[in-house]
Formats: C-alpha cells, structure tokens, sequence
C-alpha cells in the first residue's frame, strides 16, 4: 500500500452534523461527533505512524483477545494493526455508511504464520444523527472450522471519571483481571471507577448505558456478541503505557463489547457477524 494510503483516514459527515472519522490502520474509528462534541477518547500520545494501534477510538480485536500461549500473535491479535482496504460508501441515504475489508493474505507471512487460516473481514460503519453502528462480517474460507475472539475496544470520552457509571450489568459474573483472573459477581446497580478496573462480564444482556454525569449518557446496543469489558488503566498502569498520558485515566473508560471468555466456533465456508450501535441520548 502506498505510504500516502497508510495515513488515510476516511471523514464521513451526516446532513444533521454528525461525523466519523476511521483510519484505514485497524479500521480504527478515531472520532465520533455528535451536536459538535468528541464522545471518543484518544489519548493525546497516540502513535499514529503505523507502528503500533492507535491508543483510543474503536480498536478492533481479531482473532484473540490478550496473548494466547499457544498462538503467536501480538496481544489482542493483528486486526487493529493492519492496513484494511476502504471499499467506500455503501449508501448516503438518511445514513452514511462506509466498509472496510481485511484478508489474509493481507498480512504479513509471521501473522499468517500465527493464525494460519483463510479469512475475510468486512466491518462497516454507520453514522446517523444520534448513533454510530459498527459491525463485523467474518467469512471463514477455510474448509476446516477455526475459533477466534473478537472485540470493539471502545474508549468513550469522560469529561470526569468520578461522574461515569454503567448501567445494566448488575448480578453478571465477571472475570476480574485486577484480582489475577479471579470470579466475581457484580452486586451493584451501576458500575462506577475508582480504580483500576479491568473486567470481562460474561454473558451480558444486549443493552447497556454508559452516564457521564450532567444528563449525558450513551446507550450501547450490541449484536452477535456476549460479553462486555469494562476498563480503566487508573495511576499505575497509565503511567506505564508510553502512549497514554499519566493523568488521561481522568476522561476515558472502556466499555468494550465482544465474544471474549470463551472462543467462537465458526465452520468452514461459514459466516459470522456481530456488532454495536452506539447511540448518544
Ligand atoms: O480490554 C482491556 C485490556 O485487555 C486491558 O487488560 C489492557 O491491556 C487494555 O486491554 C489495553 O491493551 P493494549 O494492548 O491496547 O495496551
């Protein structure tokens, strides 16, 4: 790919204001507007040069969530850093939707190496005056079943941490990264961060909402997919990422839906699609 389309991010804008932009490295959403406000968190240091994922937006996690002993590839797999093909604009009704693709034979030969089977991707963005919709199309063009996680790692803006909580994931079991891998349930109504907070709640009903305070709050509905992470890096762990600000923990969170506890299953010559529709109330 040319090094002039490496850089390229796609703007889209909706006749009511709205806009969207994603870059072509990891179909990567890096911003979403509505009523002229960012709802995307980006941190400030982010490499944007190709060399890493971008650290905010929407990431795209595909085919493993974290590392996998047994599978060498990098944390959280290869399709949030990789080049995808912009197919274009699929229709510019009351929506504005684009797509973007991804292939194996895309990738270079160590990731094919890792993950060696046949695959196409196709993730397409919807904008509208209120909502962002984004969904993965996967086809399996293997004869032989393979299993992957996948995983929209979604970093909404916070205009302050102390005033988000999250809505719908009470009595859920959750897998607590913090307390090495420990299972819990969640007893209260709303989720609120005080601290690091890096958990994956299992099977989770479809709707959730995410407040962020002074009568702001963003629904999340998901398809195809169930669980849901909810992360916050806190002081330590963001001083220890070089690309996050030490005190940006302040105005993100992570809430990130995705098949992540368990593998997917997805035969040969079969198709699976999963999503979210992000809508700012
Ligand atoms: O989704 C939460 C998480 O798995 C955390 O454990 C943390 O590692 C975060 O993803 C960011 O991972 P990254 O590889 O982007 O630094």
């Amino acid at each position: 790919m040319p090094a002039e389309e490496k850089n390229k991010v796609i703007y889209i804008s909706h006749p009511s204001g709205s806009s969207a932009e994603i870059a072509l490295y990891g179909a990567t959403v890096t911003s979403w507007k509505v009523d002229g406000t960012e709802r995307l968190f980006v941190s400030k240091q982010a490499i944007r040069d190709g060399s890493k994922a971008i650290r905010g937006g929407i990431p795209l996690v595909f085919p493993i969530f974290g590392t996998k002993e047994n599978i060498q590839l990098p944390q959280h797999g290869f399709a949030r850093n990789s080049y995808w093909e912009y197919v274009g604009l699929i229709n510019d009704n009351d929506d504005v939707s684009v797509r973007f693709t991804l292939k194996d034979t895309q990738l270079d030969q160590k990731l094919r190496n890792g993950w060696p089977h046949s695959f196409r991707l196709t993730y397409t963005v919807t904008l509208t005056a209120k909502s962002i919709k984004t969904v993965l199309g996967l086809k399996n063009e293997d004869e032989d079943t393979f299993e992957f996680n996948t995983l929209l790692h979604t970093y909404f803006h916070a205009p302050n941490i102390a005033d988000v909580s999250v809505d719908g994931l009470k009595s859920l079991s959750f897998i607590d990264k913090v307390a090495n891998g420990a299972k819990d349930s969640e007893s209260r109504d709303q989720v609120t961060v005080s601290a690091e907070v890096d958990r994956i709640y299992c099977n989770v009903p479809d709707k959730l909402q995410v407040n962020f305070g002074k009568d702001s709050s963003i629904a999340i509905e998901k398809t195809g997919l169930k669980d849901t992470v909810v992360w916050n890096p806190w002081t330590d762990k963001a001083k220890a990422m070089g690309d996050f600000g030490d005190d940006e923990y302040h105005n993100m969170v992570c809430v990130e839906v995705g098949s992540v506890a368990d593998w997917v299953k997805l035969g040969g010559g079969q198709s699976w699609t999963g999503g979210q529709t992000l809508t700012v109330l």
